[in-house]
């Protein structure tokens, strides 16, 4: 039985982590379906865009400690664990994390590898690897550092303490914070208002957008101007230029 549950509803999908009675600890058959659910929404062109979430108490709680606690660093290396991040950035379709309650560990940086993170007031994030004789693994040093400044992110990583959705929105982490009973609803409406763009002119702006952390301000500005050439090339926005002229909503068809 898959440890997610997967819908589609019109232009979007939905990916459940259902790992309720250990918080969504990340187990390696946990990531597998995860990995294995987006992959699939990002292999249909009818989707344009995903919400990953978990449930109200948790998005993930970090990766499986008895799972870690039981390899040998030998295995740990020779397994996929990190790959599955790497499999989740190579996605084209947006990316919109839906997080109410603990986001830590692995389940921060599982947050943090998709496109935006829209959390409940009730989410929390962290990065405790540290309570553990370890530290992060899966990206966080690195992408929790760009995303809220070397100073909170020495804080947060050297001391495992929790950032509230507050903190986490003054810091820049997340894109919204809204009520409690609201994460999964608003997480959905952005990804609609998301799928009802171009998907052309959405993934280049999503490159674009990524590049910035990669390359240096003239490659990423470069490489932002020939995405831009490029979307004016599609029929989609002579559609969108079209239908702004004529007073109308533009219908994008992806070409
Ligand atoms: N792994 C396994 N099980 C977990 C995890 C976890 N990360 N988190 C919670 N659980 C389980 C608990 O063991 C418990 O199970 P049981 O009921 O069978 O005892 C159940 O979930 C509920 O948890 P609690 O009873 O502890 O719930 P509380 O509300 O009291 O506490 C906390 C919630 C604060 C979230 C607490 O559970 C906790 O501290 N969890 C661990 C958080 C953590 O340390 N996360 C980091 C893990 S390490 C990591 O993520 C490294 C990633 C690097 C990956 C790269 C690999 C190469």
């Amino acid at each position: 039985m898959s440890l997610v549950v997967a819908e589609r509803e019109a232009g979007v999908g939905v990916v459940l982590m259902n790992r309720p009675e250990a918080l969504n600890a990340l187990s390696s058959e946990l990531m597998d379906d995860v990995v294995g659910a987006l992959e699939e929404l990002d292999a249909d062109d009818a989707i344009r865009c995903i919400v990953l979430g978990g449930n109200e108490r948790a998005f993930a709680a970090g990766a499986d400690v008895g799972e870690l606690a039981a390899a040998t660093p030998v295995e740990l290396y020779e397994s996929r664990r990190t790959g599955r991040w790497d499999a989740i950035r190579a996605l084209r379709t947006p990316l919109v994390a839906a997080v109410s309650g603990y986001c830590l560990g692995g389940g921060c940086e599982l947050a943090m590898a998709c496109d935006l993170i829209v959390a409940s007031e009730t989410a929390q994030f962290g990065q405790p690897e540290i309570n553990l004789g370890v530290l992060p693994g899966a990206g966080g040093t690195q992408r929790l550092t760009r995303a809220v400044g070397k100073a909170l992110a020495m804080d947060v990583i050297l001391t495992g303490r929790f950032l509230s959705a507050r903190e986490a929105l003054q810091a820049g982490l997340v894109a919204r914070v809204v009520a409690r009973e609201a994460w999964l609803e608003e997480a959905k409406r952005v990804a609609r208002e998301i799928a009802a763009k171009s998907p052309v002119s959405v993934r280049l702006a999503k490159e674009a957008v990524d590049a910035a952390f990669e390359s240096p301000l003239a490659a990423g500005i470069e490489l932002e101007r020939r995405a831009f050439y490029l979307a004016r090339a599609s029929e989609d926005a002579t559609e969108g230029l079209s239908a702004f002229v004529e007073k109308r909503r533009p219908d994008f068809k992806g070409r």
